[in-house]
């Protein structure tokens, strides 16, 4: 009976009471986004089926303007996230500067639907978001966005595939839970979920070989070498839940194309980063961790190598050695 009435909820009160100073708000926080993730996940599951699916500047059969679902997703989180009064401010992939709203305790930043053009084709997508502490109170700028990955409070993901899943670590343990819709509750699924130290997958958009250099092309000559096996659905949160549970490496490196890499460092890398090293893995820009990169811009990219802990760290011995 417990493993069905093992909410979120109840998963973050019980987290909260071994914090005597706690004042809730944390867990408040969290309701306001498991909120804006179950309303995403309902647009998601019916995108095939509403006109929502259509592009900017479409009329719905209610006379209203019809937002692509990334910027229903972003508008959603924005107003829950900023309307709650816990949070003073929010960094968006799909806003161009920072959205300041003070007074609140947090900060946050997210990715409100990556890989959404995979909706089309019913490919899982996702939402990736990272909580930081308001040190500056009602003067707080861009400048708190620009901050160690070492800081964050917590940070999660909700993938929207066969089933709605929320991922998240606020620093003790990676945790699942699963949406039961029937009941709207997202229910814990995956508790203290852990990274197998290898893998026998990778995942890389091999159409770029051409761009790598060739330490990153001997590398991956050496994964097939040694019998790996490459599984890449070009949905990062998609690649990276998989990789989590059955351990791997996934690669997106800077190429003459991309020569800062095309993933994002505040709202994609850092918080994945966080995860995955909570699960006992790594990640790493090849030079270093990722949780060490101070963000110089919000919409800054970097190459992001992410997943088993040994398979990363043979990755930087390649790229420095060959
Ligand atoms: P490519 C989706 O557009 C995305 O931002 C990530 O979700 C995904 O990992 C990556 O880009 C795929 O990029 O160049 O392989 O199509």
């Amino acid at each position: 009976m417990d493993k069905q009435t093992r909410t979120l909820t109840r998963f973050l009160v019980e987290e909260q009471m071994k914090h005597p100073g706690a004042t809730g708000a944390f867990t408040e926080l969290f309701a306001d986004i498991t909120l804006a993730a179950k309303i995403v996940s309902r647009e998601v599951n019916k995108a095939g089926l509403a006109e929502i699916l259509g592009v900017t500047g479409d009329i719905n059969i209610h006379g209203e303007e019809v937002k692509k679902l990334d910027e229903f997703a972003n508008e959603i989180f924005k107003h829950v996230l900023l309307k709650s009064g816990i949070v003073a401010a929010i960094a968006s992939e799909e806003e161009d500067e920072v959205v300041i709203s003070p007074p609140g305790r947090y900060i946050v930043v997210y990715d409100p639907l990556d890989g959404s053009s995979n909706i089309d084709v019913n490919v899982s997508i996702g939402t990736i978001f990272g909580i930081y502490r308001n040190n500056s109170g009602e003067n707080v700028s861009i400048k708190d966005f620009l901050r160690s990955g070492r800081e964050l409070v917590a940070a999660g993901y909700l993938i929207y595939g066969s089933s709605t899943m929320l991922v998240y670590t606020t620093g003790n343990g990676v945790h699942g839970f699963t949406l039961d819709p029937s009941i709207g509750e997202f229910i814990l699924s995956h508790y203290d979920i852990k990274i197998p130290e290898e893998g026998k997958i990778y995942s890389i958009n091999e159409a770029y070989e051409s761009r790598w250099g060739n330490k990153m092309k001997g590398y991956i000559r050496n994964l097939k070498e040694n019998g790996k096996t490459l599984r890449y659905i070009g949905s990062l949160v998609a690649d990276f839940h998989r990789n989590l549970l059955k351990g791997g490496i996934f690669l997106y490196p800077a190429d003459k194309k991309n020569p800062h890499g095309k993933l994002r460092l505040l709202y994609e890398a850092i918080p994945l980063a966080f995860i995955v090293e909570q699960a006992g893995g790594y990640a790493s820009d090849g030079k270093g961790n990722i949780l060490d990169r101070i963000p110089e811009r919000i919409h800054e990219k970097t190459p992001l190598f992410i997943g088993s802990r040994k398979e990363v760290e043979k990755l930087e011995n390649f790229l420095r050695n060959g």
